[in-house]
């Protein structure tokens, strides 16, 4: 019998806020309490429903526990074990390689959970001879090559000097759903008298406590950008001081902002000219003054250009290298684990964009794709055109999906294998707020069949008869040597606390040296010219898909489609917890759309474009911009709406991310 304990570990789910989390278990080995960890100070005690629930979720009798194989009818799955799981899959991915070449078969993961381990995938596809896998992210890379050409490194601020500023200005970003600490450490600032003020073209959780909200136009925060600078610049209101010092390239951008007059940012954006001016002289004389980006900005195809206009803004205003102040997006500071080691990279290597899985399961040639290993995903929800998606999985020779629960992805598998839980296998977890690389401790054994992707993979080596030295024997060792320093102290620290091991120090930039080409901040980047074919100056050009476009006689109104609170996308909402308090998915329309069109709040509104259709319940609303219409993303049960059945498989101008919220629709009552 086991005893009561309390273990401390992390929640490994794609988020910003990657809480340190106390587990207690009774002598049972049953979860009695999770609590958030206070040692780690970004986290602070707290954790979400989500992680609260993972009382829930990790012995829901949904929860699949053993292999599940395809009946032979065709419909349905029958229980099986590992040992057929292994020979039955290992034989057919065998066959289509012979066939077609080890490219034809595909390797996607998604973010399901994050942990160093994951990557050892590749130890068994390298030896399989190569595989085609993807490239890019669906989330969030254009911001991340936006800032990198900007200040030359993605960093920020310690979030604990959120405390520090005076105005923090929230732009494309919905914190009080999707980083509910930032959020906290957001209302603490207020409470001492910071103004929050938030871009956002919805209201949300966000922009209801907040002093002063914007509602741009979708995909026109260049033009807002370049707006504000303006203002900025021609009241003299920016710190010349600073620019002289560290800036590149700031007389090509000051003639850059010649095009952007107020009125043309206020015609452009959709916003009253004289908002746009309280905002820039708000935003240049309250000091120190943070701006934190999310990533729902950078969801469209002019995606890279805006970010890098938007995060010149702290430069303009002299607000980098101060505490309080800041350009805040993604920080990096604790991804810096060694590579795996993996066997070399053979030849047969392919890649194709993420956003574009569909279109390449029809049309890849030479070799076409026959069949695809998925973990960690729910493509078949989750990406761009995913009707199409389907149907290509559906097509498939073969499709392996190791999963929890049985997703959309996951019913058109052949096999699915059961994944462990967080809780059930060690893994060091890196994050994109705090600073922290984070110890995920095993703290319960697997529950019935249930193996870690790890011995998946080894075993799956050692039937084709590869080398499975790449898996580790002692899991610990193993991770031990991906630290930086491969220290075993380390190590034993990080059990009992999370550690900043960059190296940066809590305030970005504060030595003001910036690793880009020239040094400085580039306010002109020749890089992101050679790299990604755009003007050197980040400038305004409309989307293809936007509110200028031709598309717009047949569909006139944009569709974005975000994240909420007790969800991570396709997660959590099958818990009968999450759906007992969950936001109901329904299409946010403006008053003035839903009169033109006849559509009562309650009501049923069929939204369609050229790419798909799907019917949901109106909820008229005078919070949404006119113009623009919103569904929540993420498929986690029966009647969640279909949205990526509209959204398409376009690319970001810099980094390949997709594009969901460059997305037009027309909407009628159904
Ligand atoms: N609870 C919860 N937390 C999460 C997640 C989750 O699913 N649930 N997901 C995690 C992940 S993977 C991610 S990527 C992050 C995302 O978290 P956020 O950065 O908050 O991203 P989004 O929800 O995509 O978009 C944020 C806001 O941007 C607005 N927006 C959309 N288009 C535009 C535009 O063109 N201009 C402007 N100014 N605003 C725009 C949207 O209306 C939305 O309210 O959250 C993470 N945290
Ligand atoms: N329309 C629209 N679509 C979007 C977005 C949007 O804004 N609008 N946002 C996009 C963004 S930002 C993101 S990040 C993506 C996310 O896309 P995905 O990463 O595909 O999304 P998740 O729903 O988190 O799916 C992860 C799957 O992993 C499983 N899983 C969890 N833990 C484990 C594990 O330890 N092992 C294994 N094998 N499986 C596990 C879960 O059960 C789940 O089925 O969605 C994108 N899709
Ligand atoms: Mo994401």
């Amino acid at each position: 019998m086991a005893v009561p304990r309390t273990v401390r570990t992390v929640c490994p789910r794609n988020c910003y806020c990657t809480c340190g989390m106390l587990v207690s278990l009774d002598e049972h080995d049953t979860i009695r309490s999770i609590e958030g960890d206070p040692g780690n100070p970004a986290t602070g005690g707290h954790v979400c429903l989500k992680g609260l629930s993972y009382a829930r979720r990790v012995t829901s009798p949904d929860r699949l526990l053993t292999p599940l194989k395809r009946s032979a009818a065709g419909r349905g799955f029958e229980a099986a074990t590992w040992d057929e799981a292994f020979a039955d899959i290992a034989d057919r991915l065998a066959r289509v390689r012979q066939a077609h070449g080890p490219e034809s078969v595909l390797y996607y993961e998604g973010s399901g959970s994050h942990g160093a381990l994951g990557g050892l995938a590749m130890a068994f596809w390298r030896q399989f001879g190569g595989c085609t896998t993807t490239y890019g992210d669906l989330c969030w890379p254009a911001g991340l090559e936006a800032t990198r050409l900007t200040y030359g490194d993605n960093r920020h601020n310690h979030p604990m000097l959120t405390g520090r500023s005076r105005l923090i200005l929230v732009w494309g970003h919905n914190p009080a759903e999707t980083n509910v600490h930032q959020w906290r450490l957001m209302l603490d600032a207020q409470a001492r008298g910071a103004r929050l003020i938030v871009i956002d073209p919805r209201q949300t959780d966000t922009t209801d406590a907040a002093d002063g909200h914007l509602q741009p136009r979708p995909g026109t925060d260049a033009a807002l950008a370049l707006g504000l600078a303006r203002v900025i610049v021609d009241e003299g209101l920016h710190d010349g001081a600073f620019l002289d010092a560290h800036a590149h390239g700031f007389e090509a951008y000051r003639r850059r902002l010649d095009l952007f007059p107020l009125d043309r940012a206020a015609e452009i954006t959709g916003l009253p000219a004289g908002a746009i001016r309280d905002l820039a002289v708000a935003y240049a004389t309250t000091k120190p003054a943070l701006l934190v980006a999310g990533f729902g900005l950078q969801r469209h195809s002019r995606a890279g250009q805006s970010m890098r206009a938007v995060a010149l803004l702290p430069a303009l205003t002299g607000n980098v290298g101060v505490a309080g102040g800041g350009w805040q997006y993604a920080n990096l500071a604790s991804h810096c684990l060694r590579p795996l080691p993996l066997p070399p990279e053979p030849a047969a290597a392919r890649a194709i964009p993420v956003s574009q899985v569909a279109k390449h399961l029809e049309s890849l040639d030479a070799p076409p794709v026959r069949a695809a290993w998925i973990e960690r995903g729910n493509p078949a929800a989750q990406n761009p055109s995913a009707p199409r998606l389907r149907d290509g999985l559906r097509r498939l020779d073969l499709v392996v999906v190791v999963d929890q629960f049985l997703t959309p992805t996951a019913e058109l598998a052949d096999w699915v294998l059961p994944a462990k839980s967080l809780f059930e296998e060690e893994d060091l977890v890196t994050a994109y707020w705090h600073p922290y690389l984070q110890w995920r401790a095993r703290i319960l054994p697997p529950p019935g069949e249930v193996r870690p992707e790890t011995e998946i993979w080894r075993a799956m080596c050692a039937r084709m008869g590869f080398d499975t030295r790449w898996f580790p024997d002692d899991r610990e060792v193993f991770l031990q040597t991906l630290l930086p320093d491969r220290r075993a102290s380390t190590l034993e620290r990080l059990k009992h606390e999370p550690l900043d091991l960059s190296g940066n120090g809590d305030i970005a930039f504060a030595d003001r040296r910036f690793p880009t080409p020239s040094g400085r901040v580039e306010f002109a980047s020749d890089e992101a010219a050679a790299r990604w074919g755009v003007d050197p100056v980040p400038d305004y050009v409309p989307l293809d898909e936007g509110f200028t476009s031709a598309a717009r006689e047949k569909f006139p109104l944009q569709l974005l489609s975000c994240k909420t609170r007790d969800r991570i996308h396709s997660q959590f909402g099958n818990l009968d917890w999450v759906r007992e308090v969950e936001r109901p998915h329904v299409l946010d329309i403006h008053p003035d759309d839903a009169r033109a069109r006849g559509i009562a709040d309650g009501g049923r509104a069929a939204v369609w474009n050229d790419r798909g259709r799907i019917e949901i319940t109106a909820r008229v609303t005078p919070g949404i911009r006119p113009g623009v219409v919103h569904v929540l993303e993420g498929w986690c049960h029966d009647g969640d709406p279909d949205v990526n059945a509209l959204t398409a498989e376009g690319i970001t101008d810099m980094n390949h991310g997709a594009t969901y919220y460059e997305c037009l629709v027309e909407v009628a009552r159904a």
